[in-house]
């Protein structure tokens, strides 16, 4: 296969160039370098081609090594000739190079296998390439969240921000209140189908994490959001305030309506809310708190915030302001999706999360920024072009279709620093979301997140004025990644927007 559009490689790098011809790789090929992005390197070498590289030490094939002098923070450069040379300018930048070699290894006609030849250096436009996983509205185990992360990490994703606490279910074990796991957990949108993590489960999810040099995230999204802390500890939430468009939302799907204190399995949102007048609330959000801190070495804790919509908004912001300010006394930056910004003293450093359109409607905007004025910083979710959950086209049978309709061209073809009035420096960088309302096993997952999510990497990684920064170049790099997924095993949905190869 000829690759007109330069190089098979998404996220597109800060500099490529093409060299001629390919690298061999056969068992004869040694590999050195001590660290675990070499054994991961063989281990996926093998994966995909059946064949075993050889680790030694001193003179071999492919090397890689670290130097901070190589590049930016997660940065490497690539060098592929007759040997190839990966020079990672810390941990992390070694383990993307190692990506970035990954997608250069093709297979020829005859069945053999080699590295493109090429010359690079990269490093990323953004620190903070989120993805969310919602394992609250249906459950996945620990196993598939690992998938997700290798799959993730694999485009240079390095935030897993997971989505813990909904109306639909409470999914980590806290000990000091353990009847949400005990009650709450027991079930999803899917009746009867629900599970949690136990802290080991958790702490064996941060530490593949880490491996693969991602920063997990937990939310428990309060104050709304919280019909299922309701089925385990009555007192501390509020009746259900039930709109007409939830009415009309549960009529039309054929969905129950929620009860205080009764499992939950509609899709509607809004109607929940803790006790933002009681004590015990915050005594609970303090031990939530605590004890994710306590397992979460990264630096964040959301604590949610989106779509308080029965809530009195002085309430919202008085309670946005407590639990964002609990979060600093338990050492760790809050995050909150960008409602909360409505709150004039939420916590100095909080950083929000913007969820609104890529043409900010209402109050969105203005509550984004003061996340900003009040010394934090903004992560883009544009719902109209970041959210996985949406559906690709009218009648694609999983996803839903709220924000928009979005293809995958849709969801490459946008720019977070243009959507807000802030100082670009205010923009972390983008995360794209996965909610699972339609998503009842993994495989759905993989099919709403991929190949999408390889468009939301290209955004947040490349530099915004490279020459192949366009949806025609993308488009055919994109399609150089079917072999790769296959290998791994990663569902898609070809979409036929992408000229997909085999080889
Ligand atoms: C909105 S946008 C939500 C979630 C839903 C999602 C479905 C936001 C922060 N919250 O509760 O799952 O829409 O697309």
């Amino acid at each position: 296969m000829v690759f007109t559009h330069s190089l098979p490689l998404v996220p597109v790098p800060v500099s490529v160039t093409a060299g001629e011809g390919r690298m061999p790789v056969t068992t004869a090929t040694r590999v050195s370098g001590d660290t675990a992005a070499t054994t991961q390197m063989i281990d996926a070498i093998q994966r995909r081609t059946g064949i075993r590289t050889e680790r030694v030490d001193g003179d071999a094939d492919i090397t890689l090594r670290i130097d901070p002098a190589v590049a930016a923070a997660e940065g490497y450069t690539l060098s592929i000739g007759d040997s190839a040379t990966i020079i990672g300018a810390d941990e992390a930048g070694l383990f993307y190079g190692v990506q970035t070699l990954l997608q250069l290894l093709r297979e020829d006609e005859d069945g053999t296998w080699g590295l493109l030849r090429a010359e690079i250096a990269d490093a990323p436009r953004f620190s903070r390439r989120g993805v969310m996983l919602d394992v609250a509205r249906h459950f996945f185990g620990v196993d598939d969240v690992k998938r997700y992360i290798d799959s993730t990490s694999a485009l240079k994703f390095n935030h897993l921000h997971l989505h813990l606490s909904d109306d639909q279910g409470w999914r980590v074990q806290i000990d000091s209140w353990p009847l949400l796991t005990d009650r709450a957990s027991v079930s999803s949108v899917t009746p009867g189908e629900g599970g949690f993590y136990t802290k080991d489960d958790y702490r064996e999810i941060v530490e593949h994490a880490a491996s693969r040099h991602m920063i997990v995230i937990p939310e428990i999204d309060l104050p709304g959001h919280t019909h299922a802390i309701g089925v385990a500890y009555p007192d501390l939430v509020e009746e259900p305030v039930v709109s007409d468009d939830n009415r009309a939302q549960a009529e039309s799907l054929g969905q129950p309506l929620p009860v205080r204190g009764e499992i939950y399995h509609g899709w509607a949102v809004g109607h929940s809310s803790v006790r933002i007048h009681e004590e015990r609330t915050y005594d609970f959000v303090r031990d939530v708190v605590r004890e994710l801190a306590e397992m979460t070495p990264g630096p964040y804790i959301h604590v949610g915030g989106d779509e308080s919509l029965g809530t009195p908004q002085a309430d919202f912001d008085l309670f946005a302001a407590r639990a964002t300010q609990i979060v600093v006394d338990a050492g760790k930056i809050p995050v909150a999706w960008h409602e909360m910004g409505s709150a004039a003293d939420i916590a100095e450093g909080t950083v929000g999360q913007y969820w609104g359109n890529t043409t900010p409607r209402g109050t969105h905007a203005e509550e984004a920024a003061h996340f900003v004025e009040r010394g934090g910083a903004l992560i883009m979710s544009a719902s109209n072009v970041a959210y996985l959950d949406m559906k690709y086209t009218p009648d694609y049978p999983l996803g839903l279709d709220w924000a928009a309709i979005i293809d995958v061209q849709t969801a490459y073809q946008w720019e977070p620093t243009a959507v807000l009035d802030v100082p670009d420096s205010a923009i972390l960088g983008i995360e794209t979301p996965l909610w699972s309302e339609t998503t009842r096993t993994y495989a759905d997952v993989e099919k709403l997140v991929f190949p999408r999510a390889a468009a939301q990497a290209e955004v947040a990684w490349s530099p915004k004025d490279t020459a192949d920064r366009v949806w025609e170049s993308f488009r055919v790099r994109l399609g150089a990644l079917a072999p790769l997924w296959k290998a791994e095993g990663v569902t898609f949905h070809a979409s036929d927007e992408v000229p997909w190869s085999t080889r």
